[in-house]
């Protein structure tokens, strides 16, 4: 398996939302304790994504902080990130996990008891489970599971689990009092924030 240290994953926003634009935005919580940061885009094209990701990469090396890639496998391939992320309808863990090599983080986004059951540990290296809360960040996104039904599952993950979704400062010390989490992961608390380093202080 794979290590990293998930304790506050961001996840970034489409760059318009993102107040201080894409790279000053991870910049600024990465000052404030964000430990990883996932790029993650529905609306761009592979080269625009490419385009974007390619000086947050950059920037993200130089602090020693890992990139994973949302969904899309192949720019993950094309950059050498150091992982990817996909989730139950995108490409499956094994053609991914081949794909990316073993020794990249693989994540995988599980939100209910027979996803959880049919996780392989063997390709996958930590679980995104979610949303806790409802969320205005992900369109297609299952109904909130709430903090009770998050831990539920979690308990019964054979892998880290991240809770996601709707996440603030009070759900976030509700996520982690549970003992559970190998992190939080947040998308609008940071990215729409004017000061993305206090934001990700208040959740770490
Ligand atoms: N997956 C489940 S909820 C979510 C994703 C990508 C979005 C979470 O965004 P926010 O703004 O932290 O609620």
């Amino acid at each position: 398996m794979n290590t990293a240290n998930y304790h506050l994953y961001l996840v970034t926003d489409e760059i318009e939302r993102c107040k201080l634009g894409l790279v000053e935005t991870v910049k600024r919580a990465v000052e404030g304790g964000v430990t990883i940061v996932q790029y993650r885009s529905e609306k761009l094209s592979h080269e625009q994504q490419k385009e974007q990701v390619l000086p947050l990469q950059s920037y993200l090396r130089s602090v020693g902080v890992p990139l994973i890639i949302n969904d899309n496998v192949q720019l993950a391939v094309e950059i050498d990130a150091d992982g990817i992320h996909i989730g139950q309808q995108d490409m499956p863990v094994p053609q991914a996990r081949a794909l990316i090599g073993p020794h990249k983080i693989l994540g995988l986004t599980v939100t209910t008891p027979e996803e959880m059951a049919a996780v392989d540990v063997s390709q996958v290296d930590y679980l995104g489970c979610g949303p806790v809360f409802p969320t205005i960040t992900k369109d297609d996104a299952p109904p909130a599971m709430g903090i009770e039904g998050w831990a539920e599952l979690a308990r019964t993950s054979p892998l880290p689990v991240v809770a996601i979704g709707g996440l603030n400062r009070e759900r976030t010390a509700a996520i982690r009092a549970t003992g559970l989490a190998a992190g939080v992961a947040v998308v609008s608390y940071i990215c729409a924030s004017d000061n993305p380093t206090q934001a990700a202080q208040e959740l770490t």
